[in-house]
């Protein structure tokens, strides 16, 4: 389901970028919400939204609201999103996962979310590993950044384009700031769509532009091989989602397959996007 051109990008580069897949309504409805969450701390967010990690309410710091899938059905939409899934099911060999979805607002000299990841060769995490063989790309833990304000500038997300098949840890010379061609920031549009590896060595730079960035990440693995163990719709609020969503999230064996997978593979059999 991937294109060719998508495949040897994203193994070579450990990343591919979907041009402008979200409709102009959606990012708007995206982009307002997370705008208007970004200045009111959690107790003034509708349930379950909550801030990564519940630090004290900073709206001059990077603001990781997660669960707004709960609260909108555009995030259902956005989730669901049929470019998004169609590489996602290749890159998983068609058993994903939703682990998390995270609206991330980033304000003008929000600070740096320092470098992460990267292959450093040995025996590898079988939750987050990376293999190709010249016709199949797989990946066990993906993220999927929907950009919702434009980003063309080399502030925000940066990666070591490779660095998902090294052998060698990243010198600690190598720091957020080091310039291309060993960084790279991919000029990102609103309504374009980053999807890598998480074992793709990336960051944030620090986000120096005038308006924020707001971009909303969404993390699915191998509904048999998980970075965290025992996730899935949130009981109190599972009602909330559409079924399609309470399925994409639940775990499941190597040998069967969701019905929603089986399900988005008969339509873009019928009509690709
Ligand atoms: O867009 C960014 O600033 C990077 C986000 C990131 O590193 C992550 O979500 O793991």
């Amino acid at each position: 389901m991937m294109t060719d051109y998508e495949k040897w990008h994203f193994d070579l580069m450990g990343y591919v970028v979907l041009p402008q897949v979200i409709p102009a309504v959606d990012l708007e409805r995206m982009r307002d919400l997370g705008l208007a969450w970004a200045q009111k701390p959690d107790e003034e967010l509708p349930p379950p939204l909550a801030t990564y990690n519940n630090p004290v309410f900073d709206p001059t710091k990077i603001r990781p609201i997660n669960f707004v899938e709960y609260v909108d059905p555009v995030f259902q939409r956005t989730l669901l999103n049929k470019d998004i899934m169609r590489v996602v099911l290749t890159l998983t060999n068609n058993s994903p996962q939703v682990l998390l979805s995270s609206l991330q607002i980033y304000p003008t000299n929000s600070g740096v979310g320092g470098l992460h990841n990267g292959s450093e060769g040995g025996i590898h995490n079988p939750a987050n590993y990376y293999q190709a063989d010249g016709e199949r790309v797989f990946a066990t833990f993906l993220n999927v950044g929907v950009c919702l304000s434009d980003c063309l500038t080399d502030d925000g997300f940066v990666c070591v384009p490779g660095s998902h098949k090294t052998n060698f840890r990243c010198p600690d010379e190598i720091t957020i700031d080091t310039p291309a061609p060993l960084l790279i920031a991919p000029q990102l549009h609103a309504g374009d769509v980053v999807i890598f590896t998480e074992l793709l060595r990336h960051g944030g730079r620090n986000w120096t532009q005038a308006k924020p960035r707001l971009v909303l990440y969404t993390r699915y693995y191998t509904s048999y091989a998980s970075w965290s163990i025992g996730y899935g719709a949130k009981p109190d609020y599972a009602h909330l989602l559409p079924d399609d969503l309470v399925e994409l999230m639940q775990p499941m064996g190597f040998q069967g397959r969701k019905k929603i997978v089986n399900r988005l593979l008969e339509e873009l059999q019928e009509n690709p996007v």
